[in-house]
Order: structure tokens, then sequence, then C-alpha cells
């Protein structure tokens, strides 16, 4: 059963949105836009995006918070439930959030695998049909250390193995972040380094690696970094980087967007599509930020802006699907 959803959510041209924001994350982009940030509020805005018209023809699955997979829309519709019908997966964030890791100042470890199967079953009775776990890797002097990247896959297998036992497909999230002066090569050193671990880890738990999603960062320089790769550079960099060390039989690999603008998120995984059209994994989005980014925006919390906000989100769906493709035009985006 996860091996076919998991087929589902990278089918050809769909991608994966990202709706899964924790309330202090989510009352955070609220606050920078000036909107209240009320549980209603938030249903407002999720509602919004689960009821964009067409929203099944780009993407396959959404992943929802645990307050969302409990809300309704206004007509009563359990919010899983709207996603089935408009032809999308719904999904769900698991983990409990990053905490600092303890002996390790600077680095984090995610947690949430206690009570874990519990949760899943519920999850799966409110209609949740996959499963997302973020481990957050930071690079600077002396990071990632050891002792973080062995916990941080050791906790996403335990997680995937758990998942695959309630016949839930797991999303494998290792993100490493773009904060830093480093460069390409190191972001590229360190996501080998990274991804190695957690596929030595999920084939220790005796996670099946045909039924996961895998999420990583794209290989791209720091924030604070002068070196300015071209696309295809990065999709070069990427893809020979994920190429030596996720096998194969992986599904698909769908990455985050991690604070790139739409533009580039949207640019580079077009570049990934059209120079390696044969990878061995679909090749496509499960973005947050690089897809709701002007819907929101245009929200606002608005209830007279949804349509706006819609369109908006629609149009990045579908730029992004192309890019999934490798038929992203810029043309689309200029006559937006
Ligand atoms: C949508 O945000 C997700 C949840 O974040 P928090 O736990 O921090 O509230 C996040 O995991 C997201 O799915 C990934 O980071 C991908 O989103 P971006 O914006 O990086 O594409």
């Amino acid at each position: 059963m996860h091996r076919e959803t998991a087929r589902t959510m990278v089918a050809p041209g769909k991608g994966i949105l990202a709706m899964d924001e924790s309330n202090g994350t989510c009352n955070r982009r609220f606050a920078a836009l000036g909107i209240d940030q009320t549980e209603e509020q938030r249903r407002r805005y999720r509602q919004l995006l689960v009821t964009t018209p067409g929203l099944g023809e780009h993407v396959a699955g959404a992943i929802l918070y645990d307050e969302t997979i409990r809300q309704t829309t206004d007509d009563g519709t359990p919010m899983p439930r709207a996603l089935e019908d408009a032809g999308v997966l719904p999904g769900i964030k698991v983990d409990t959030g990053a905490k600092e890791l303890a002996g390790h100042p600077g680095e984090q470890v995610t947690e949430g695998l206690d009570g874990l199967r519990e949760r899943l079953d519920e999850y799966r009775t409110l209609g949740a049909r996959f499963a997302k776990w973020r481990a957050v890797i930071s690079i600077g002097d002396d990071r990632p250390s050891r002792g973080c990247v062995e916990a941080n896959a050791h906790a996403l297998a335990r997680y995937a193995a758990l998942c695959q036992e309630a016949g839930i497909t797991p999303i494998v999230e290792p993100e490493v972040l773009m904060e830093g002066d480093h460069g390409l090569r190191t972001c590229a050193a360190v996501t080998r380094r990274v991804l190695d671990r957690v596929f030595a880890e999920l084939r220790a738990q005796r996670v099946d690696l045909a039924g996961i999603v895998l999420k990583p960062n794209m290989v791209l320089p720091g924030c604070d970094s002068d070196e300015r790769p071209s696309p295809a550079e990065i999709a070069r960099a990427t893809v020979e980087t994920l190429g030596e060390v996720v096998p194969p039989n992986v599904p698909g690999i769908a990455f985050l967007s991690g604070g790139q603008s739409d533009l580039d998120a949207t640019v580079r995984l077009d570049a990934m599509n059209r120079i390696f059209p044969n990878a061995p994994w679909a090749l496509t989005f499960s973005f947050g930020r690089a897809l709701q980014r002007t819907a929101l925006q245009a929200w606002g919390g608005d209830p007279t802006k949804v349509e706006d906000a819609q369109r908006r989100l629609r149009h990045r769906l579908r730029v992004n699907a192309a890019a999934a493709r490798g038929a992203y035009d810029p043309r689309m985006d200029e006559a937006a």
C-alpha cells in the first residue's frame, strides 16, 4: 500500500503542497502581514488553500498540520475529505519539532517518536495517507557534528518504519539549511554525508525504500555566500549528489524550497528535469513558502481576496508542475 501511495505522490507532472506550518510558524507568517493569529484565521487560510479550484490538477498530495486535519471547511467538510474530493491525498506532519540537541550547541534534533504508533493510527482514521518528518541540519564551524547527523538520521528511520507498519507512506525530509556563507561544494558534501547516513539508518530499520518519498534540500551555496551558480550548475550539483547516495528504487524526490525565491525554486527544478530527463526517480516539488508566498500576501486575512489568492496559488502550482516535467517557460511568469 505504501508503495502505491508513494508512486501516486510523485506522479508525472504533479507535486506536493506543504501546508503543515506549526502554529508558531503560521502565526509568524500571519504577524508579518498583520493577519490575526487565531485558530479561526488559520482555518480560513487553510480552507482557501484546500478549496483552490483545480488543485488536484497539479498537486498529488497536501501535508496538513495536526490542527488542520481536525478542522472543517465552512460547510462542515473535514479538511482531509475536502482534499480527497479534489483528488489530492491528505498527509500529516507527525514530528513535534526540532529541539536543541543536548551537548551540541547550535544543533537540533527532531522529536516525536514517543507515542507515534498510536498517533499514526489516529491520523489514519482521520484520513491521512502519508506523513512527514523534517530533520534540520545546519552548516557552520564544526557543523554538522557526527552526533547531530546520526541522531536525526536514526529518528527519521524509526519514524519511517512506524509509518510503513501503519500503512502510511513516509516523506523523509532531512533539510540542510541555507543559512551561512558556505559554498556550493560544501553544501554538496554535507548533503551527501547526511543522506548517506539517512539511507544507512533506513536500511537498518528495514524501511522499504520503494515506499518512501525523499524530501531534501537542493544543493545551493549558503545565503551569505558570494557564489552565484546558474540554475544548470545547481541542477547538476543537486542531481549528481543525490545520484551518489539515493538508491534508484526510491520512487521520487520532492524538494523543499528552503527560503529560495519563488522563481529560483521553479527555474532550478525545471533545470534538473531538462538536464536529467532519465533520472531514476521523479524529481518534483514539495514546496511550502515558494508555493504559498504570493497567495498569503494577496489574501492578507481579507475574505474578499480569497479568489485572488487562489488564482496566485494555482499559478505557482501550474509553473512548478511544468518544471516537474522540464517544461517551464519564463513567459508563464511574465504573463501572470
Ligand atoms: C510548511 O512548513 C513546514 C513546517 O514547518 P515548521 O515545523 O517549522 O512549522 C516545513 O517542514 C516545510 O514543509 C518544509 O520546510 C518545506 O517548506 P519550504 O518553505 O522550505 O518549501
